[in-house]
This record gives structure tokens, C-alpha cells and sequence, in this order.
């Protein structure tokens, strides 16, 4: 499958909806996500390194939020322990099919089980790695608390949730320094200033970035002991948080 490149806010459009994870995102989505966020590639590939030494033997391990699976699949083939599933959900049913298409092309012998659902309809048990890489800044802020409680409370013992987020700061001028960059990230991968600004309009209300501060405060609440960043490039972090 080559990844078709990603033009969707490449011409002025008279009326710009919310963003939405629908079939015409779908088509250029490895593109898309490769040109906005950066270290995106580095993140999914340190995944399956941090599941390789995570996921424990007769676990299930979690890609919630999996879009086309790129996450679930660098686990797929770090992962050694004996007796581990994946299971990977999505609540857009375009994203899910195409995933399908992904997973049976691919031929790592872990059991994957692909999920179109709500991931707040989704029982985490038994639990081992659990990723939500890019999908919490899209649920409503109300919801955050109650969502990563139940991954805390679904995880064994010696637990991870690898948490990567778009985040926000507090201190405006870095925050509106940390936005330049992304934006130049942008504009140096090919997106126009009128695509990153149609853009930037589609996502609002439906992105919604915190600082860090407040997803440091939300996992120790949950009951993590070990919580701390192990990836940030400008406003783009990865967190990982560890169950005692
Ligand atoms: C990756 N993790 O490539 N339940 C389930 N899925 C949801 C929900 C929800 N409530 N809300 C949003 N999604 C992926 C990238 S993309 C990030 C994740 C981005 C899904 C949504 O359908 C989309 O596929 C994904 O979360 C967010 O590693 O596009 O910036």
C-alpha cells in the first residue's frame, strides 16, 4: 500500500467542518501524520521497543486509539513474551477496515484482535501495555480522568501506559514559540501556510491539548508511582507511566 499524499486543506474551501476521521483522511492518513507531527516516526518504532520490555506473558496489550495500526504493528514484532494479544480499537469504522488490511499483510505471529469501538466501551484487563498514542487530546477533557483510572485499574502490576499527546504550555510566549516551530515542522514537510491555517481551524474544539502539568497530576491521581516524559519535540510529548 503506498501512502497517498495528503492535500485535503490544500485548496480554499468554502466551508470548513471539523476534522474528522472519515474514509477521505483514511486514504492519506501515514502521510498525513508523518508531515504533522513531529518524531512521530521515532515514537512509533520506540514503542515496540519499550512493549518489548514490557509486556509480560500471558498479557493482552492495548493500541487504543489505533488508527491504521502503525503502533499496534511495532509491537507485533518486538514483542517476545509467550502467550501475549493485542487488541487495538477505533471507534472510526473507515480507519478499523483499512487496519484489517494492514494487519493481514502483515505476517508477526502475535494474535491481534482489531476493535471498532469507543475505546471507553472497552474492558482493559489483564493488561500489560497499554498505548494511547495521539488519541486522549481527541476525547472530551471531562472524560480524561475517568479513562486513564480504568487503564490504571486494568493493568498488572509492573503495568506501562505510554500516554503521547499534542500538549499546551503555560507560559505563553513558549507556547506560542512551540506553535511556530510545529507550524515551520509543517510548512518544511510541503503544507502550505493556507493548508496548516484550514487546518489548524478544522481541529479546534475537536483537538484539545493540555500542559503537561495536568497529565503529570491525572496519571499520579490514577495511582501511578512513576510517571515522567521520555519523548518531546516542541509541543508534541510522550509520557510514560509505570504501575508499582
Ligand atoms: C497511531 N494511534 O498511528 N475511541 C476510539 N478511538 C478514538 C476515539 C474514541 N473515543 N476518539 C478518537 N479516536 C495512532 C494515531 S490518531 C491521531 C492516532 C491523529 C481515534 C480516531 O478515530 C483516530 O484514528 C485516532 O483516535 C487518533 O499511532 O490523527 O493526530
Amino acid at each position: 500500500m503506498t501512502d497517498q499524499r495528503d492535500n485535503i486543506y490544500a485548496s480554499p474551501l468554502a466551508e470548513l467542518a471539523s476534522f474528522r476521521f472519515d474514509q477521505q483522511v483514511v486514504n492519506v492518513f501515514p502521510d498525513m501524520i508523518k508531515r504533522s507531527v513531529p518524531g512521530y516516526t521515532t515514537i512509533i518504532s520506540m514503542i515496540g521497543d519499550l512493549a518489548e520490555r514490557y509486556a509480560r506473558a500471558d498479557s493482552r496489550c492495548y493500541d487504543l486509539g489505533c488508527s491504521l495500526g502503525a503502533a499496534t504493528l511495532a509491537m507485533r514484532h518486538r514483542i517476545r513474551a509467550a502467550n501475549c494479544r493485542l487488541i487495538a480499537v477505533d471507534n472510526s469504522k473507515a480507519m478499523i477496515e483499512r487496519a484489517r488490511q494492514v494487519m493481514a499483510a502483515d505476517s508477526a505471529e502475535v494474535p491481534v484482535e482489531l476493535v471498532c469501538s469507543d475505546l471507553q466501551q472497552v474492558a482493559i484487563e489483564q493488561a500489560s501495555v497499554v498505548v494511547l498514542n495521539f488519541t486522549l487530546q481527541f476525547i472530551d477533557p471531562a472524560q480524561r480522568d475517568q479513562i486513564v483510572s480504568k487503564i490504571y485499574q486494568g493493568l498488572v502490576p509492573g503495568g506501562v501506559l505510554i500516554l503521547s499527546e499534542k500538549v499546551a504550555f503555560k507560559d505563553q510566549p513558549h507556547h506560542d514559540l512551540m506553535i511556530e516551530l510545529h507550524h515551520n515542522f509543517k510548512r518544511t514537510n510541503g503544507y502550505s501556510d493556507m493548508e496548516i491555517a484550514q487546518k489548524r481551524t478544522a481541529l479546534e474544539n475537536v483537538l484539545i491539548p493540555e500542559p503537561l502539568e495536568h497529565h503529570r497530576q491525572r496519571l499520579k491521581n490514577a495511582g501511578f508511582t512513576s510517571v515522567d516524559v521520555w519523548f518531546q519535540c516542541f509541543n508534541f510529548a510522550s509520557l510514560i507511566a509505570i504501575k508499582a
